[in-house]
C-alpha cells in the first residue's frame, strides 16, 4: 500500500519533494529495499532517497493495558469495570485494574496481528475475596473459543492463601480468615497470581476471554486482570526514514540517530546497482544523523544500509 504527500522546500525555486512512504513493508523475512521514500528536483539536480527495511528478532508486543487511565478502552466487551486496586497498588497493580464481579466473561479483542506462529499473554491476576479453591471454582481463559486455561483457584485454603495459574505475587495467608485483607469484602483475604503462556496461535485477530463461571459474585467473590500484555512472534521491524533537506547549493540527508549502525551509500544510476558509501563525514545532531553533500546535476540516489 502506497500513500504519499507532497512538501513545500524552503528556497528560492518553488521548489517541492515528494514523499512515497509505503504503509507497511509486509515481507519482513529479512532486510529489503522497500521503498523510495522521497525525490526532489532542484535546480537540475535529482536526489532520490530509498528505505531499507530492518529485521530484528524481538518479539512483537501487539497489545498492552495497565488500566492506569480509568478506562478499558474499546477493545474489551462483556462484564468487568475498570475499579480500584486497593492494596494492590503495592504488587505492581497501579491503581486500577479490571474487576468482574459476575460469572460472565470479559473479552479482549485484538485485530490486525502481523503473521505470526506463537502468541504469548501475560497478565496479573487478582482473587478477591471468598473464592474457594477447596470447593473446586474455577477460573478460565479462551483464545478464540480454545480453552488456554481451565483450573482450581481461590483463597480458600491453599496453605499460602492463594491457589491457581502461574505464580503467587502476594504474601502467603497468617492462617486468619481474613489475613492478607488486600480489598473489597472486608471479611475476605485476597491474594494475585502472574500469569504467563505461550499457544499456537496463527490469525490475525484473537478474542480472548476470562471467566470465573461459577462466580456467587459481588463483594463475595470476584476476579480482576491487570498489567495484560500480548505479545507475537511476528518479526518486528524498524525502518529508518532517510530524508533530504535542500540548502543550496547543498543538501543534506538526514536520518534518526537511532539508525546509526547504517551506512549512507549513493549511486548515479539505479541501472547500474553500484551503490558506494558516501564518503562525507557524518554529523550527530541531538536525535538526528545528517550528511551534507554539494547539489550536484543529473541524478543521484541515496540508500540507508545495514550489514
Ligand atoms: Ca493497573
Ligand atoms: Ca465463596
Ligand atoms: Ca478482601
Amino acid at each position: 500500500m502506497i500513500s504519499s504527500m507532497r512538501i513545500q522546500l524552503p528556497g528560492p525555486a518553488g521548489v517541492s519533494l515528494k514523499r512515497t512512504d509505503a504503509a507497511n513493508c509486509s515481507a519482513m523475512s529479512g532486510p529489503a529495499r522497500c521503498q523510495v521514500s522521497n525525490k526532489a528536483r532542484a535546480l537540475g539536480y535529482c536526489a532520490v532517497g530509498l528505505l531499507v527495511c530492518v529485521s530484528t528478532t524481538e518479539a512483537a508486543t501487539v497489545y498492552r493495558q495497565d488500566f492506569e487511565s480509568g478506562t478499558r478502552g474499546v477493545e474489551w466487551s462483556g462484564a468487568g469495570l475498570v475499579q480500584s486496586t486497593y492494596q494492590l497498588t503495592n504488587y505492581g497493580f497501579g491503581g486500577w485494574h479490571l474487576r468482574n464481579d459476575t460469572s460472565a466473561t470479559s473479552a479482549l479483542r485484538i485485530s490486525g496481528m502481523a503473521p505470526h506462529t506463537k502468541l504469548t499473554l501475560k497478565f496479573d491476576l487478582a482473587i478477591w475475596d471468598s473464592v474457594d479453591a477447596h470447593l473446586s471454582d474455577m477460573f478460565e481463559v479462551k483464545v478464540d473459543d480454545r480453552v488456554v486455561i481451565s483450573q482450581v483457584f481461590g483463597n480458600y485454603f491453599p496453605a499460602s492463601g492463594s491457589a491457581g495459574p502461574g505464580t503467587q505475587i502476594t504474601p502467603p495467608t497468617t492462617g486468619e480468615y481474613s489475613n492478607p485483607e488486600l480489598g473489597y469484602s472486608p471479611q475476605f483475604r485476597d491474594s494475585a497470581r502472574s500469569v504467563f503462556l505461550e499457544i499456537d496461535h496463527t490469525t490475525p485477530e484473537a478474542v480472548i476471554s476470562f471467566q470465573y463461571p461459577d462466580s456467587q459474585g459481588g463483594l463475595d467473590e470476584s476476579f480482576g486482570v491487570d498489567n495484560v500484555v500480548v505479545l507475537t512472534d511476528a518479526v518486528e521491524s524498524r525502518r529508518p526514514t532517510l530524508t533530504i533537506v535542500q540548502n543550496l547549493p547543498a543538501i543534506i540527508l538526514q536520518w534518526p540517530v537511532w539508525a546509526a549502525d547504517f551506512t549512507l551509500t549513493s549511486t548515479n544510476s539505479l541501472s547500474s546497482n553500484a551503490w558506494a558509501q558516501v564518503d562525507r563525514p557524518v554529523m550527530a545532531n541531538g536525535y538526528v544523523l545528517s550528511v551534507t553533500l554539494p547539489a550536484q546535476s543529473g541524478s543521484q540516489f541515496f540508500e540507508l544500509r545495514k550489514p
